[in-house]
């Protein structure tokens, strides 16, 4: 059995004896990905120490084995908090003024990824077949080929890919681009995605199309294609039905009385949009004051990032808005906005979905956005509730049967609501099934398994040179 390298930042290690893995979205992806391999899964521990030793840790736990190296506080103030979270972040997300480039912290980008690179380089065999996720390994393959390796390596970029003009005002940009190059197989979340890198690509390094998304850049030959994200559709329906016997779930319910429920869930993020959502119902409840005591918006965002300034002020900010507007809008026998920043075990989150009439997913700009997803399919058949999704999310692309909206707008988002809240169950039905049905062809493992096969070409047939 050919043997699967998975690289990511961090790496999700189950609990020994518990035969699960974590519950995120990466975790959940990379366990379909193993089912049909062998597999290493190498990344960063989690932990910061002060001298990180070159040796891995490796754990060996149900067919799985995880490699994994500590960062220094220096590694992680540089290559995590700073280059990735402090200047890609923003620039990939649309997000200039937010943008801080700093050399030091690209320093620090390009030094860990080198040092993940070494130590990876001494557990990589003949055969293997490496898959590199998210913009923190940007320059990984690069790395790698500099150390010799020649396997089929392929990357995964969860989060937007920009217009060319937009990623090109960060000062690392050109070597960036270069490094890519370096990959097998790119994937991206969109159409529109590869779209903005393969342009780049030709702009930039004058890199020569050669059809079907291959590309010849600088003498070496990439592909890049969209591979859209998929959720554990089965997984997540069956929690979302068994949730109705869950306490926090049957309790919610029993609070909300004959109220109707608004959900939103949202790592606390600049690019989830929360902030400007929670506007938005505001404007609605102005604007419809029959609603007043007849709705409550439950805001579920676990906080993120916290060390980087602009997490902490967004939270601020959050704060801030949720007073004001239960404050102004509220009275002792209503609270129009719920706010917590706590995290749900998934289970709980699926039978509060599926109590939600309304799924309000209004990022900013989102790569993919699985709530979008997960909401859908939480769904009952009888009596499905309505998702307001906003365009700039990936998922808009596969899911235009939502009320699609732009998060800038809250008048538009604000109206939006009020159709949800009053579309008839004949609309509701008519809008759910198509997307439903969509999310379960195109799952996660219709998505690893495309990605994977499409990498396993790069052994015989990409690897040919160009016929003239
Ligand atoms: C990146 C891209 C892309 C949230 N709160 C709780 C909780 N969650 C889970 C959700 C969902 C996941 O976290 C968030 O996934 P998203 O896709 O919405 O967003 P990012 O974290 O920004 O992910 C994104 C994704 O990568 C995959 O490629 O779609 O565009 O930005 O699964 O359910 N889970 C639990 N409790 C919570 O309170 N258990």
């Amino acid at each position: 059995m050919a043997r699967l390298v998975i690289v990511s930042n961090r790496v999700a290690v189950p609990a020994e004896g518990s035969g699960a893995v974590a519950a995120g979205g990466l975790a959940v992806a990379v366990k379909e990905a193993f089912t049909a391999y062998e597999g290493l899964w190498f990344g960063w521990s989690g932990n910061i120490v002060d001298q990180p030793s070159d040796e891995p840790t490796i754990i060996d736990r149900d067919r799985i084995q995880y490699a994994l190296v500590d960062l220094s506080p220096q590694d992680h103030r540089e290559y995590y908090s700073g280059f990735a979270n402090r200047a890609l972040w923003p620039i990939m997300h649309y997000r200039l003024g937010l943008g801080a480039f700093s050399r030091s912290d690209y320093a620090g980008y390009s030094r860990v990824n080198r040092f993940f690179a070494q130590t990876l380089a001494g557990l990589i065999e003949p055969d293997d077949i490496i898959w590199v996720h998210d913009y923190h390994l940007l320059p990984l393959a690069s790395e790698l080929r500099g150390l010799g390796i020649a396997n089929p390596i392929g990357y995964f970029h969860h989060i937007p890919w920009p217009a060319a003009d937009v990623f090109n005002s960060l000062p690392a940009s050109g070597d960036l681009l270069r490094a890519i190059a370096d990959y097998d197989l790119i994937g991206l979340q969109t159409e529109p995605d590869v779209q903005n890198l393969t342009r780049n690509l030709c702009d930039t390094l004058r890199a020569i199309p050669l059809g079907a998304g291959s590309l010849m850049v600088d003498g070496r030959r990439t592909r890049i294609r969209s591979f859209p994200i998929g959720i554990d559709v089965a997984g997540f329906k069956d929690a979302a039905e068994k949730a109705a016997s869950d306490r926090t779930v049957r309790e919610t319910i029993a609070g909300l009385r004959t109220r109707k429920l608004i959900i939103g869930v949202d790592r606390l993020d600049y690019s989830k949009g929360v902030p400007e959502r929670m506007e938005a119902v505001d404007r609605f409840l102005a604007s419809n004051p029959d609603q007043r005591g007849n709705v409550v918006y439950l805001q579920i965002a676990p906080k993120s990032r916290s060390d980087v300034p602009e997490y902490e002020q967004l939270a601020r900010e959050v704060n801030e808005t949720v007073g004001e507007i239960n404050g102004n809008t509220g009275d002792p026998t209503w609270t129009p906005i719920q706010y917590v920043t706590k995290a749900y075990a998934r289970p709980v989150l699926a039978g509060l979905y599926r109590a939600a009439r309304v799924g309000l997913v209004t990022p900013m700009r989102d790569g993919m956005n699985l709530v979008a997803k997960e909401y859908v399919v939480a769904q009952s058949g009888d009596d499905p509730g309505v998702l307001i999704l906003s365009k700039f999310a990936g998922a808009a692309q596969q899911l235009p049967e939502a009320i699609l909206v732009n998060p800038y707008d809250r008048f538009e988002v604000a109206e939006a609501i009020r159709t949800a809240l009053y579309m008839p169950r004949a609309e509701r039905l008519a809008r759910w099934k198509p997307m439903v049905e969509r999310m379960t062809r195109e799952d996660v493992d219709w998505w690893a398994r495309n990605f994977l096969s499409e990498l396993e070409n790069f052994r015989t047939v990409e690897r040919e040179p160009p016929t003239a």
